[in-house]
């Protein structure tokens, strides 16, 4: 039987000589066009990127090679008396393009808690910050003392190495990666809210339940609720800020410590992974300004309004390519109608999505009116006690792992070049729109 390093290489092969096909015979055919808009405006539709697992629709929502999230959840392998699906089928999925048996879902949680091992400098470099630091800087400081151990690197400056093996090492460099990650993140959080009472992992326990028990919620809902959380938030194709800059640093050969660590930078800005922390923010402000509890529509009208009277955005709402409701969003309404019905905070945040959607549509301006994945998870942890809202975008973060280092090991595996679009000056559209 082979290996997953095995499998994959194989399918790698496979893909490899697809790709040369394809460019062969249609390297010169035009796939689309560049208006001087998109240009400015954050090239919205350009299409400049091969991402083998994920593609975004935008009316469905997202896909893992091909599978939607309620597929996924029917689909995938589930921990015994479990309802939901467990991510390291979902790597499985994206990393081979072929769903996993119960059998490789036990393995890649075994082979994951083997790899699990954090050295001590890295708890050192984070215990070295202030605790006010952000939980998500402690994160990307503890990933980046953590590249002393990036196979890839330590391969490459041994000068041993070939292209055709870049693939071998960034593969090890991102299974041990996922297997530490969700240790440093409970390591962060122990720390900042708890006093440094540390738990020990518990390897019995797959990922995402591991995770929960490492950072204190020991608790049979919650660890399905991780397993749910660690498997949407994975992957959304290869264009958003986390996903391109991790291919986009990685593609300079830096190894996946460093790719990492970056595209995690992206994922701390407010309008990528940091809404989540900035919708329970922002909506525990209006229960304050409202008098607490369960506000009336009229009430969170109001509120929206003043909101944007103020030039904020209303977090948790828009979306670069969806034009509907996140898939994501409803996955996790239907968690919660599933295990939490009655919670205040979650009938608040189904309120405002029956409110904010035609205020949105209103301005005219706005592409997509409806909820993202970020408008419904902070009400569900909090739920449970989880109510730090700034550690949030790392629970995101660690699931971001996923998808953004099996797409690292394709581009090595692909042998694809170091990114270097083109810019240019406003002098030279110009003069070159003066020129038509
Ligand atoms: N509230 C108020 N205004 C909004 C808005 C919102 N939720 N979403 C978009 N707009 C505004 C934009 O700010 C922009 O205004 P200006 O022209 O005055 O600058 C206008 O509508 C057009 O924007 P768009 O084309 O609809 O949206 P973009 O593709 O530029 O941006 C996004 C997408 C997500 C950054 C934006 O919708 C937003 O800021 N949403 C709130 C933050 C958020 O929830 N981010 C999380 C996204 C999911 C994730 O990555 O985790």
């Amino acid at each position: 039987m082979s290996t997953l390093k095995e499998k994959f290489k194989a399918k790698a092969d496979e893909q490899a000589a697809r790709v040369r096909k394809l460019m062969q015979e249609y390297g010169h055919t035009k796939i689309g066009e560049i208006t001087l808009s998109q240009v400015y405006q954050g090239m919205r539709g350009v299409i400049g990127l091969v991402t083998e697992t994920s593609l975004l629709d935008p009316n469905e929502g997202i896909r893992f090679r091909g599978y939607s999230i309620p597929q996924l959840r029917k689909q995938l392998p589930k921990a015994p008396g479990g309802h939901e699906p467990l991510p390291e089928g979902l790597f499985y999925l994206m990393l081979l393009g072929e769903l996993p048996t119960e059998q490789d879902v036990i393995d890649m949680s075994n082979a994951w808690g083997r790899r699990s091992h954090v050295p001590n400098h890295v708890f050192d470099a984070i215990d070295a910050l202030p605790l006010s630091t952000h939980p998500m800087t402690m994160f990307t400081i503890g990933i980046m003392a953590m590249q002393t151990e990036s196979r890839f690197a330590k391969a490459y400056a041994s000068g041993k190495i070939g292209k055709a093996d870049y693939w071998d090492y960034t593969f090890e460099d991102a299974m041990n990666l996922i297997a530490r990650l969700p240790r440093i993140a409970a390591y962060i959080y122990r720390r900042k809210y708890k006093g440094g009472d540390n738990i020990q992992p518990d390897h019995s326990l797959d990922w995402a339940a591991n995770f929960a028990h490492m950072l204190g919620y020991d608790d049979e809902s919650f660890y399905e609720l991780m397993r749910l959380y660690m498997t949407i938030h994975a992957d959304h194709e290869g264009g958003n800020v986390s996903a391109h800059t991790v291919h986009l640093v990685g593609s300079a050969l830096s190894d996946p410590y460093l790719a990492f660590s970056a595209g995690m930078n992206g994922l701390a800005g407010p309008l990528h992974g940091l809404a989540n922390q900035e919708v329970i923010k922002w909506i525990k402000n209006m229960q304050q300004e409202l008098g607490g509890g369960l506000p009336g529509k009229e009430q969170i009208a109001a509120f929206v309004h003043k909101t944007l009277s103020e030039g904020k955005v209303i977090p948790g709402y828009g979306h670069a390519v969806l034009r509907q409701t996140d898939p994501r969003f409803l996955a996790q309404m239907d968690f919660a109608k599933k295990h939490l019905p009655d919670d205040e905070l979650v009938n608040l945040v189904w309120r405002i999505y029956e409110v904010v959607p035609p205020i949105l549509q209103e301005l005219g301006k706005v592409k997509n009116p409806w909820p993202n994945v970020d408008a419904h998870s902070g009400a569900l942890l909090e739920h449970y006690g989880l109510v730090e809202y700034e550690f949030y975008t790392v629970l995101f973060g660690v699931s971001r792992s996923l998808g953004v280092l099996a797409s690292l090991c394709w581009d090595r595996a692909l042998g694809l070049p170091i990114e270097r679009p083109k810019s240019v000056t406003t002098e030279w559209l110009e003069q070159f729109v003066k020129g038509q």
